[in-house]
């Protein structure tokens, strides 16, 4: 599994609390892969926050990506940067990140193939499942794409979209090195309560493998 299976994006808009105790909570839960995502705030804002967030992160022995901003990835001393498909080119992405890691957002078996080719080190794929986190996101994607998606590229699949407790050992049994969640985590009522839930789910997946 990818960075240990579970990988937690951050989302301000859904959670009272601050991005940096949400992803606190997270960690002391075990999760051991973070992205920080924020598509409102000032670059400067953006910087401020990705700094405190791979301080945190950085105890945690944790990974973290950020999200867009390859600049900002690098400034801070990120582990990489996640971007999609409106983004910079990945070769332009690799030129600034070196040997950090670049993810890529995809959304069908030509972007994944594409993402490969072009030196993405894992990409992202759904949304598997309907998803409200992510404005303007794409028709649910389901198991049997990311199955077919995930046979066909070498690099990581890391599933996304609509994971919850309920679903995420089906969606891992369908090829995803990985599962991306946002409110499956931070509109649950208990942050560390559920993501330890996650990590613990995901941990008996791979005891059975
Ligand atoms: N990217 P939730 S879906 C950030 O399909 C993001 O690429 C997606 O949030 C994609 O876990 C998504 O709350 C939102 O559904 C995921």
């Amino acid at each position: 599994m990818l960075y240990g299976g579970i990988y937690f994006l951050t989302d301000r808009r859904l959670s009272q609390i601050r991005v940096e105790d949400s992803v606190k909570r997270v960690l002391d839960a075990g999760i051991k892969w973070i992205q920080y995502r924020e598509k409102d705030l000032t670059r400067k804002e953006i910087y401020y926050t990705a700094e405190r967030l791979r301080r945190i992160t950085e105890d945690y022995e944790a990974v973290f990506i950020v999200n867009d901003h390859a600049d900002i990835a690098c400034a801070v001393d990120a582990d990489g940067v996640h971007i999609g498909q409106d983004d910079l080119p990945i070769k332009e992405a690799r030129r600034i990140m070196k040997d950090k890691i670049i993810g890529v957002s995809t959304h069908d078996l030509q972007q994944a193939i594409e993402a490969e080719v072009e030196g993405a080190d894992y990409i992202g794929f759904g949304p598997i499942f309907a998803t409200s986190t992510k404005e303007n996101a794409d028709s649910p994607r389901g198991l049997e794409l990311l199955r077919m998606v995930s046979s066909q590229v070498k690099i990581p699949v890391v599933a996304i979209g609509g994971i919850n407790i309920e679903n995420i050992e089906d969606v891992l049994k369908h090829g995803a090195s990985a599962v991306a969640v946002v409110s499956g985590i931070l509109k649950s009522e208990d942050i560390y309560r559920t993501a330890g839930e996650f990590v613990r789910i995901v941990n008996t997946v791979i005891e059975s493998k």
